[in-house]
């Protein structure tokens, strides 16, 4: 659910062509990268976070836990039904709390439930996964979980600077996806965490539409880097990689969704 101006349902077609363009499961928490341990939020609205776009309404999720030290803790049961305001609705979301405790990677993954897109009539299932580190210690956040549709880095994603790049792998159940398509979008407008909205200013002004969704292709062994040319919060979702392509007799799009933060030289 773009936001579209006036087109022929003809031109429509041929412009969003591509599947699920600009949805993106978030796994929001401020700050990725953190000295001490304590309680963090996790929102999780499924938005299009570059643009402050529509918040669509998903069924409950079908996992969320997180992995830690190689060790897998289920948070199904804290996922809590919510709100996120977008500039364009105010829908309904999910959040959950999490208390970190001792150093290391806490890999977050999330996986929604699959969601009817009706104007391309088909199915998105996204896999998120979302890593906040304690201390800078580095324990699990390289790992390759083997999920149905997954993006491995191959760069801290929290200790990455602006105008530095990050890489990764694009893989389903441990197999690399040559030439994935990727879409990329800047976590333009801040979430804010208290009030479950987006700011309404954005911190960057896209020069042209290209820029807001942005599009690459992984190489032919599934590894695909880009340069993060702003500090903040960034997604990639790697569409329809997943080893699960149907979905309650529909097409399915089962995209493999990760979350990174650059920060500013000082
Ligand atoms: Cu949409």
């Amino acid at each position: 659910m773009f936001k579209k101006i006036a087109l022929t349902a003809a031109a429509s077609a041929a412009l969003y062509s591509s599947v699920a363009s600009a949805h993106f499961q978030m796994v929001y928490t401020p700050e990725l990268l953190r000295e001490a341990g304590g309680p963090i939020s996790l929102k999780l609205p499924f938005t299009h976070p570059s643009e402050s776009g529509h918040v669509m309404a998903v069924d409950e999720p079908e996992a969320f836990y997180v992995v830690k030290k190689g060790k897998k803790t289920d948070l199904l049961d804290t996922v809590k039904p919510s709100q996120w305001t977008s500039a364009s609705n105010t829908g309904s979301s999910y959040e959950a709390q999490y208390s970190l405790r001792g150093l290391g990677d806490y890999v977050f993954i999330y996986e929604m439930a699959p969601y009817y897109e009706a104007s391309e009539d088909i199915y998105i299932q996204q896999i998120s996964k979302s890593i906040v580190n304690v201390g800078s210690l580095p324990t699990d956040w390289n790992e390759d979980f083997g999920l149905k549709a997954e993006i491995v880095p191959l760069t801290k994603p929290y200790a990455i600077y602006e105008g530095g790049t990050f890489t990764g792998v694009v893989r389903s159940e441990g197999q690399p996806v040559p030439f994935a398509e990727i879409e990329v979008e800047y976590v333009n407008y801040e979430p804010n965490s208290d009030t479950n909205a987006f700011a309404s200013e954005g911190n960057i002004e896209p020069p042209a539409d290209a820029f807001i969704t942005m599009t690459i292709f992984a190489d032919a062994n599934g590894t695909f880097t880009f340069g993060i040319p702003k500090a903040g919060q960034w997604g990639f979702a790697a569409l329809g990689v997943g080893s699960e392509t149907e979905y309650k007799g529909k097409e399915l799009s089962q995209d493999a969704v990760i979350w990174v933060q650059a920060h500013a030289i000082k």
